[in-house]
């Protein structure tokens, strides 16, 4: 097995946070030495393979000795194996095997080894991984008594990748996946890929963009599938299941059939051949990911079908082989009228998916983004988490930021996810949080689960600005563990990627933990959103959606600002929630601030909770944090001889680049609010 990664120097960020740091403490080298001399496994099963090759590694790299990998149970080290397959290991356990669900781990030190057991192979790869975070962290390895089980089934990346080597919302580079047309032969990139997001605990990636073209769609055919194979051969290694993205007129583009209508038999037969051909070149095929009646692409909607015949159409045929539908909700109508004051984005994924519930095949999981509209800073959560008893459903995130500063701005979004994650639905009693939700627990859901958009490219530090890998690094540990806390996933990172200087720590950590709320307050304020220029989406332009078609819109005028989303005066999406959440957003008393321009139309002199007008709020909001944006490159600067050069010099330019922008930000805002308002700063600051 190859287990080369490509060489690129460390101050490249290349290796992110398997990085594996030598250690330069001779007594610490010496302390984890006394474990780590071998690795020993009896099985050969590749990925258990993968395991002990991990671990050969970071061991060497981090204690600068190779241990020795072998078949044979030394005096000590390491030993790895299933509870199933290894008798080595189904001793330490003996019969109180510990109840950690198929992908699950446990790591003793015990008779003066360290144990590493799992029920599956993939489970002995994410317990070589925990343990090498250990190492690499400087805890101590003398009594380990670890258990671990994911709280999430699907733990999923989906890559916005084009074959002709673009990225949609791509922020690090060119694809690592694609370039003219033709899938990459360059699998050493790709296993590198399979081993950062195996690293953290991810099992499943769609590998091409929810838009699929023309090409793409031949992804089904002779033409690609055999190089599709070849990539699914590399992840499988590594515990990740392969998905493709279809698309959904696939029977008329590539199949020469007339319909695409989900009821037509001949479509239902053409897609159970399809499957089988699928099945045939990838036998653990993940299923297909699905963007339909969505943004101009095809649909069930052309056949006067709903989208529980659509799914359950593609569900029927993958059935035979175990493979799942994912069904992505994000349908809304993109060509609206602005003058139309009555239909309303943030309503449309659960008036068209709610009567739905129950419909649903149990291989269909429904793909839900974390907010009602599309990965604004600030969304209040959506409102169809919790609304579907009887429908699978897995939340949507996304990693790459096309809406949080593109990798150019700092911004660490852990905390978005987990103040979604923790949100409660109020579905079933007073505990049913999003995560309980998501986990499946609340409604007893076998499929369930995380995605979300990478943010990775062909950039060397694979996501362009280097802080942005803790994004993906922390949107794995939570899909792994939703309770880890964002202090914790940050230091993690930070650590293993970085340094283990506390002082390293202490400022990366502080500026990860400031970086999106410094981000919201230069950007739309109060939960508006939007504020953004239209396609590239990149920088402020307040009016660039406002009279457009697609239903993102702010109504400020001379007197006030936000939408009215309440079901007295409104849109009626507030009535959307349940329980205590629909009195809270309902009531403009109540409404929390951040998320008021979401649900209220007010008057720029409307007091917030905190106390200050919303006009003022604009004000000081956009000053600080274009003030706080500057301090980052202050706060950055203070590393400049702790870091490695490279390392140092990647992240300066861009918090620099970012410290302008947010000028620019908090300018264009402002000026536009005191030309609408024509109410000046209490405090006299410079507007234009
Ligand atoms: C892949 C937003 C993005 C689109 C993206 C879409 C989606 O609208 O701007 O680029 O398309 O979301 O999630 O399908």
């Amino acid at each position: 097995m190859t287990t080369q990664s490509i060489s690129y120097p460390y101050g490249s960020g290349y290796h992110a946070w398997l990085a594996y740091q030598e250690i330069t403490d001779a007594d610490q080298r010496q302390r984890y030495a006394v474990w780590c001399s071998q690795i020993s496994t009896n099985e050969t099963h590749e990925t258990i393979r993968a395991a002990a090759a991990e671990l050969e590694r970071g061991v060497s790299s981090l204690l600068g000795a190779k241990p020795a990998v072998t078949s044979e149970l030394g005096e000590g080290g390491i030993v790895l194996g299933t509870f199933g397959g290894n008798e080595q290991i189904a001793a330490v356990w003996k019969s109180e095997l510990p109840d950690i669900g198929e992908d699950g781990y446990a790591i003793r030190t015990e008779s003066g080894r360290i144990v590493i057991g799992a029920p599956s192979a993939a489970g002995v790869l994410y317990g070589a991984f925990h343990l090498l975070r250990l190492i690499g962290s400087g805890e101590p390895l003398d009594a380990l008594d670890v258990t671990e089980r994911p709280a999430n089934g699907l733990r999923m990346i989906n890559q916005w990748d084009n074959i002709d080597g673009s990225i949609e919302r791509g922020y690090a580079g060119r694809s690592i996946f694609y370039d003219q047309d033709e899938i990459t032969t360059d699998l050493d990139r790709i296993r590198d890929y399979a081993r950062l997001l195996s690293s953290v605990g991810l099992n499943a990636i769609a590998i091409n963009n929810v838009n699929v073209h023309k090409y793409e769609t031949m992804f089904l055919t002779d033409r690609y599938l055999p190089q599709i194979a070849a990539l699914a051969d590399v992840f499988r290694v590594y515990g990740i299941k392969l998905f493709l993205s279809i698309n959904y007129a696939s029977p008329l583009e590539i199949g020469g059939l007339s319909t695409a209508d989900p009821l037509a038999p001949a479509v239902r037969e053409w897609w159970k051949a399809k499957a089988a051909e699928v099945y045939a070149a990838i036998p653990d095929f993940g299923g297909f990911l699905v963007k339909a009646d969505s943004e101009n692409r095809p649909g069930p909607f052309s056949y006067d079908r709903d989208h529980a015949d659509g799914a359950n159409m593609l569900a029927e045929a993958l059935l035979p082989y175990g493979g799942l539908v994912i069904w992505r909700c994000f349908v809304y109508n993109c060509k609206q009228d602005w003058r139309d004051r009555s239909t309303d984005r943030a309503r449309a994924a659960y008036d068209h998916f709610k009567p739905l519930d129950g419909r649903f095949m149990d291989n269909v999981i429904l793909q839900i983004k974390n907010g009602p509209m599309d990965f604004q800073v600030r969304e209040p959560v959506s409102p169809l988490f919790g609304a579907m008893e009887h429908t699978n459903q897995v939340i949507e995130f996304q990693v790459t930021q096309e809406y949080t500063g593109q990798q150019r701005h700092v911004c660490y979004l852990v905390p978005q996810w987990k103040e979604v994650l923790d949100f409660n639905t109020y579905a079933k009693g007073e505990a049913s949080p999003v995560k309980r939700i998501v986990d499946g627990s609340v409604f007893q859901r076998r499929h369930n689960g995380f995605a979300a958009v990478s943010n990775i490219g062909a950039d060397s530090n694979w996501t362009g600005h280097l802080l942005a890998q803790a994004n993906l690094y922390g949107f794995g540990r939570l899909a792994w563990n939703p309770e880890a806390t964002s202090e914790q996933i940050a230091r993690e990172w930070v650590t293993l990627a970085l340094s283990r200087s506390e002082q390293v720590i202490r400022t990366v950590c502080g500026i990860l933990l400031d970086s999106l709320d410094i981000y919201e307050s230069y950007t739309a304020p109060l939960g508006v959103g939007w504020m953004v220029n239209p396609n590239h989406h990149y920088g402020p332009n307040v009016d660039g959606y406002e009279y457009d078609k697609w239903g993102t819109y702010h109504f400020a005028d001379c007197h006030g600002i936000g939408v009215d989303r309440t079901v007295a005066s409104g849109t009626g999406y507030a009535g959307q929630y349940q329980g205590a959440n629909a009195v809270a957003y309902e009531s403009l008393e109540n409404c929390p601030d951040e998320l008021l321009l979401f649900f209220h139309h007010v008057p720029y002199t409307h007091k917030l909770h905190s106390g200050v007008t919303v006009i003022q709020h604009i004000y000081n909001t956009h000053f600080d944090g274009a003030e706080r944006a500057a301090q980052l490159v202050e706060r950055w600067g203070e590393l400049e001889s702790v870091l490695d050069d490279q390392i140092y010099a990647q992240v300066a330019e861009r918090l620099s680049e970012q410290a302008e922008h947010a000028k620019e930000w908090r300018d264009i805002i402002n000026t536009y609010f005191l030309r609408k308002s024509g109410i000046a700063d209490e405090q006299g600051r410079t507007i234009y």
